[in-house]
């Protein structure tokens, strides 16, 4: 039964009133929320949420304009085996199983409560310090966790921009070097200005036992480590992970934003992108933007924001313009453009492949020096097609290209060559001692030089056979034997 009240609670006039009022107290919270903290300490958090985490090179949505909240990260850690280059593997130490380890997206303001969990079948405790944190060791004194274990510890963002964390159990280097880091960005009230395509890219340098493209699972050598000689310096923790396949893309006209950070644990990155200008550089990853910049330097532990407008189609190459580090020991990325050329902007001839991984092999001009023989030995064709197939991709591939049909006027094709075929001691010969002078390869002269090859007898062997029994040549096998005969002529 109805009272009288409950009636006049009812009826329009009331329902009236209080839509009224609530939009009243709607109106006056938007308000409340833009009012300006002098202290981010300050700032209320509300509900709490679940972060997005992403491996590179993918990043989580933007803040946009919500509101600080409790920002839940749930990280787990793994030792991994990965690869590091074709036919190299190593164990690889992870924040959520990626190198760099996922990316963490917040706002200036959030509350953000970190469980750091170790997986069970982890050898070793890690921890977490997050350049982003205000606290003792950037959480790392509250972090340490043995594996089978967690930890949970919270900090309020109260710096914008992009950090670095990283692991910092002892020792220290050895945990970064195998991985151990990524970015974490706070974004500012409002979030920042939006882009088309955004995109996480991490440098970090690695020291192996065996030299750079030496087989299989590589350990860590601490001692070059130490003396700063890395083996390999790439982007996203192993060669090729932002080349072919993995190439990152963008269409004429968009904008692009790169969240770039260095891991190293020792080498300072001078990072660059062949065929374009930084239209903006969020300089060390805070505050000061700079413009029209070629190329910025990048701290080991630290990051930067790079962003640009893309107008011409094409592929742009991503370097640590250290540039031996980029064609030798890996710190290359594509970052694959496409759409309408635009002829006042670019004219001009369009090759691909100018700029390709040239790989460990040392060059040479012709002489006569030492060379150490390989450890590993191909025991059945299958093998030598294999191991012949990877030097070549280190070795050989820069200047007569993946399928060895060569560049027009520069580099003779291997692909159906008759001058390879005519001869096989003279194309070890060549290998070995490197070749100059005018020759004539399916008609066409060459008059340049080819710089000695310097690798082994074995792998000499290998690469012959590869490129012997690949693109309609005559299926010669090359032994070791042979090469070493050649070499004793
Ligand atoms: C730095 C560029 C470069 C690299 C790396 C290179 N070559 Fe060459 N190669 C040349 C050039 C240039 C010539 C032609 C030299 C001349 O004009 O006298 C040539 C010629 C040859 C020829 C004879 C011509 C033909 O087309 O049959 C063979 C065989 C050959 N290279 C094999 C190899 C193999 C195998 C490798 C890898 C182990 C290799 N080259 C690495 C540049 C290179
Ligand atoms: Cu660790």
């Amino acid at each position: 039964m109805k009272t009288d009240q409950e009636l006049f609670k009812r009826s329009p006039f009331w329902i009236f009133l209080s839509l009224v009022t609530s939009s009243f107290i709607f109106i006056s919270c938007i308000n409340s929320e833009e009012k300006v903290y002098e202290n981010a300490a300050d700032i209320p958090t509300g509900y709490e949420m679940q972060a997005e985490l992403t491996a590179p090179p993918n990043v989580p949505r933007g803040v946009g304009r919500r509101k600080a909240k409790k920002l839940i990260v749930n990280m787990e850690i793994l030792e991994q085996e990965g690869t590091m280059t074709d036919g190299t593997t190593y164990m690889y130490w992870t924040f959520g199983g990626s190198v760099p380890g996922s990316f963490i997206r917040t706002r200036v303001g959030d509350e953000v409560e970190f469980t750091l969990s170790n997986h069970p079948d982890n050898k070793l405790p890690h921890n977490i310090d997050l350049h982003a944190v205000t606290g003792p060791g950037g959480g790392a004194e509250s972090s340490f966790v043995a594996p089978g274990y967690e930890k949970t510890f919270s900090f309020k963002t109260l710096n914008p921009g992009l950090y670095v964390y990283h692991c910092a159990t002892a020792p220290v280097g050895m945990h970064i070097a195998n991985g151990m880091y990524g970015l974490i960005l706070v974004e500012p009230e409002g979030g920042l200005p939006q882009v088309d395509k955004e995109y996480y890219i991490m440098q970090g340098d690695f020291y192996t036992k065996g030299k750079n493209g030496e087989r299989g699972l590589q350990p860590f050598d601490m001692q070059k480590a130490v003396d700063e000689k890395a083996d390999y310096v790439v982007f996203n923790g192993r060669v090729g992970a932002l080349t072919g396949e993995n190439a990152i893309t963008a269409k004429v006209g968009e904008t692009v934003r790169l969240y770039v950070g260095n891991g190293g644990p020792n080498l300072v990155s001078s990072f660059h992108v062949i065929g374009e200008i930084f239209d903006k550089v969020y300089v060390e990853g805070g505050d000061l933007i700079n413009e029209n910049i070629q190329t910025t330097l990048i701290p080991a532990g630290g990051a930067a924001i790079v962003e640009f407008r893309v107008d011409v189609p094409g592929s742009l190459v991503l370097v640590d313009h250290s540039i031996f580090r980029a064609f030798n020991k890996g710190a290359l990325g594509i970052l694959k453009v496409e759409g309408e050329e635009n002829k006042k902007i670019y004219s001009g001839e369009i090759r691909e492949g100018i700029y390709l991984p040239e790989g460990p092999g040392i060059q040479e001009m012709p002489t006569t020096d030492e060379i150490v023989e390989s450890k590993t030995h191909a025991k059945s064709f299958e093998e030598q097609m294999e191991y012949g197939k990877q030097v070549y991709m280190q070795t050989c591939f820069a200047c007569h290209q993946s399928e060895g049909q060569g560049i027009p006027k520069a580099f003779p094709p291997l692909a159906k060559s008759d001058y390879l075929n005519a001869d096989v001691n003279r194309a070890i010969d060549i290998v070995v001692n490197g070749l100059s002078g005018e020759i004539t390869v399916n008609g066409e002269k060459y008059n340049s030089v080819m710089t000695r090859q310097m690798i082994s007898s074995e792998e000499v062997a290998n690469v012959l056979t590869y490129v012997y029994n690949s693109w309609g040549n005559s299926k010669k096998v090359v032994t070791k034997e042979m090469v070493d005969k050649v070499k004793n002529r």
